[in-house]
């Protein structure tokens, strides 16, 4: 029996890294279930698991995964109730933008970063491409970052192209396991490829016609980086999928909506139309940012189906 990490898990595959640095492909015997949740992938990258070499071919059957400290879920883009992990065990989540090619919206923003506040999980934002924003796409991201500096999110500006804002990035993935997520094309897996070129990881353009990303990276990896810690890397994606938040906790994942809502008059209020509101009261003077406000009504009344 041996000790190691999942570094890649393609649904029925797991690439296992062991104890002493060995690459495994693994199987799993029998069923693993998570208490009270369906899932599509009972192991995921992020995994300690417990696992059986098979011979000496590299290969491994997976008996035990072991406690997990967190994880994060999405929904399963069919109607199906069931989710699936995208990874587990994370110290630290970035969440990658740019403010053009692609273009995140702040809900895609707001709905990221209430999912990693529900699994209390920290989150910062990355800002790449900044070289090819002129005056305008400046002014968005200065915008940007002051909104959510002020709510207590760090911001970083990165320009892979100019190798600007690398240092203080590898500063704080240092030692950590990082999970970097994002639409399709900001710049994940190339974040990656700089940190280690040896890696030599698949990377495509941004479409010229549509502006978007090319789903180059189709499942999460995880790679050992050359100063400690360990970055996984992920599909692009529309958006986080809010995973079983009740109607009336989702401002609870709004930390200054959450700061603010205490001075209501009403303990059960929503933040719409109710009488005596401080967070609408906040929204009006400045105090919040109307566009984190209306993240907020959206996530609340909307069908989940848009950002997913
Ligand atoms: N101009 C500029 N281009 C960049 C920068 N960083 C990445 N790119 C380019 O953006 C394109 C997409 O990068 P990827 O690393 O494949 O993006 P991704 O986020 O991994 O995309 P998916 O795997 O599809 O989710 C590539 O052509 C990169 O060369 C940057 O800082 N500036
Ligand atoms: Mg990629
Ligand atoms: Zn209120």
């Amino acid at each position: 029996m041996e000790k190691g990490i999942v570094i890649k898990s393609t649904g029925s595959r797991y690439r296992v890294l062991s104890e002493k640095g060995k690459i495994f492909e693994c199987v799993i015997k029998g069923k693993f279930r998570v208490k009270e949740l369906r899932t599509t992938n009972p192991v995921a990258v992020g995994d300690n698991v417990i696992f059986q070499e098979d011979g000496n071919k590299n290969t491994g059957i997976i008996t035990e995964v072991l406690d997990r400290k967190n994880y994060i879920l999405r929904k399963s883009p069919n109607l199906s109730r069931e989710s699936q992990i995208i990874a587990a065990n994370i110290d630290h989540l970035f969440l990658m933008i740019t403010i053009i090619l692609p273009e995140t919206p702040v809900e895609f923003i707001d709905r990221f970063l209430i999912t990693a506040e529900a699994y209390r999980i920290p989150a910062s934002i990355i800002i790449n491409k900044t070289d090819l924003y002129g005056p305008e796409e400046k002014k968005r991201m200065e915008y940007l970052i002051s909104v959510y500096s002020k709510i207590g999110y760090e911001c970083f500006r990165l320009s892979l192209k100019n190798d600007t804002g690398l240092e203080l990035l590898i500063d704080k993935m240092k030692n950590k396991i990082t999970l970097v997520s994002g639409n399709s094309g900001v710049g994940k897996t190339s974040l990656l490829n700089k940190f280690d070129p040896s890696l030599n990881l698949k990377t495509d353009e941004v479409s010229d016609y549509h502006k978007l990303g090319k789903h180059i990276t189709t499942f999460p990896e995880m790679h050992k980086m050359p100063f400690g810690g360990y970055v996984i890397d992920s599909p692009g994606i529309k958006g986080f999928g809010v995973v079983d938040m009740e109607r009336n906790e989702i401002y609870h994942f709004f930390p200054e909506i959450f700061r603010q809502s205490k001075e209501c008059r009403f303990y059960n209020c929503l933040h719409l139309d109710e009488p005596g509101c401080a967070v609408r009261s906040a929204v009006e003077s400045g105090a919040i940012d109307p566009l984190r406000y209306r993240s907020y009504v959206n996530i609340l009344c909307d069908d989940n189906r848009k950002y997913r």
